[in-house]
């Protein structure tokens, strides 16, 4: 795989309902896309940061820099076996995990259409179908979610997720509970509460949620150890957890029961893959998270979702959902059934729309 050109693209998306989490409520996406030539074959990525660094310390301006001036040289004119050495080459870099992971990404998609091969099974993905969930962010009133819910539930999404903060918690859940007893349910509170909210915890225990996701420190394992060990529901990881090593520590600790995969927040495939690996060795599931991405993101999470431990629904959705159009042909889909099917096609499986994409774009640089 000889790199002849790399371009990077801002692009600028308003989101077709708010998406509001303990850390804040966001109404337009700012996406940085990463788009790879290479003998003749084009390759995208897609920085999954938020707009401010408030999930964690990246932001479109630092993914560009980071890419610009360290990842995109150290690629380009150089010719690489497999993706994997490229992830390789990107480590003596200290985080930076999402500006890393776009354009690792961009360069699996590659590697794929040259093995003729949908990305999903060059990965190992042997899932051909991936079950959904849904994540529902805090709404205006509890009414307004419950409507939410019925409709994801109607659509056929197996899991529902809402998002929790202080002063929308237990009553919300309870309110949830209330109407729909079975329904499998799990909260993400995105480091809202400390240890000296224990009560709290303790009183969500009542609801059998399937998991309550990150609810201490975004970089902590250690108090989320001691949570775990006085709480029946289990803790899933999702901010703290960036390698293998992380979740090795996170596990041996007993600071979760399950953990969050995300592309983005981990480095790429080859950091997935290998934390991945770690869990289900010790037969902890994973399920894939989301960040609100744009399709090109989407279909890199649809792939990563094929992998045989991703037992669990995850946060992986309908582009409907997010956008009034979304930047891929076909738009991601959601059968009746609440899954979504693994594309066919060699690659990421959509296509880029360059049309759509070109208007969206609010800035723009190419290397090479
Ligand atoms: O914590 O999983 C999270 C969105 C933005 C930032 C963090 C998170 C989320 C979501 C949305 O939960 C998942 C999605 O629908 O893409
Ligand atoms: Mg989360």
């Amino acid at each position: 795989m000889k790199i002849d050109h790399i371009e990077l693209r801002e692009i600028e998306m308003p989101l077709v309902h708010f998406f509001e989490t303990s850390f804040g409520r966001t109404t337009v996406r700012r996406i940085v896309l990463v788009r790879v030539d290479s003998e003749g074959l084009t390759g995208w990525g897609e920085v999954a940061c938020g707009q401010e660094p408030f999930y964690n310390y990246e932001t479109p301006e630092t993914a560009w820099h980071i890419l610009r001036d360290f990842l995109i040289p150290w690629t380009l004119g150089k010719g690489w076996t497999t993706a994997a050495d490229v992830a390789a080459r990107f480590h003596p870099i200290r985080g930076h995990n999402m500006a890393k992971a776009a354009l690792e990404a961009a360069l699996w998609d590659i590697e794929a259409q040259t093995k003729q091969l949908p990305l999903w099974k060059l990965i190992g993905g042997s899932m051909t179908e991936i079950p959904c969930g849904v994540s529902i962010g805090i709404q205006n009133s509890v009414e307004e979610l419950l409507d939410k819910i019925q409709r994801e539930l109607t659509a056929g999404y197996l899991r529902i997720k809402v998002k929790i903060k202080p002063g929308w918690d237990v009553e919300v859940i309870d309110r949830i509970r209330q109407r729909h007893p079975r329904l499998a349910l799990m909260a993400d509170a995105n480091s809202a509460y400390s240890l000296e909210d224990l009560a709290l915890f303790r009183t969500l225990d009542r609801f059998f949620l399937m998991m309550v996701e990150q609810p201490l420190g975004w970089d902590d394992i250690l108090d989320h150890a001691r949570l775990q060990r006085e709480i029946a529901t289990p803790v899933c990881l999702d901010e703290s957890i960036h390698s293998a090593d992380d979740a090795r520590k996170a596990l041996d600790a007993g600071a979760c029961k399950i953990i969050n995969i995300k592309l983005g927040r981990v480095g790429g495939y080859a950091s997935a893959r290998k934390i991945h690996d770690t869990c289900r060795e010790r037969r902890v599931p994973v399920w894939c998270g989301g960040m609100l991405e744009s399709g090109i993101g989407r279909a890199h999470n649809i792939a990563l979702s094929t992998l045989p431990g991703f037992t669990l629904p995850g946060d992986v959705s309908a582009s409907q959902r997010y956008w009034q159009e979304d930047i891929i042909e076909p738009e991601v889909a959601v059968t009746p059934q609440g899954t979504i099917r693994a594309p066919e096609t060699p690659g990421l499986g959509f296509a880029p729309r360059l049309d759509r994409i070109e208007k969206l774009t609010r800035r723009r640089e190419e290397f090479g």
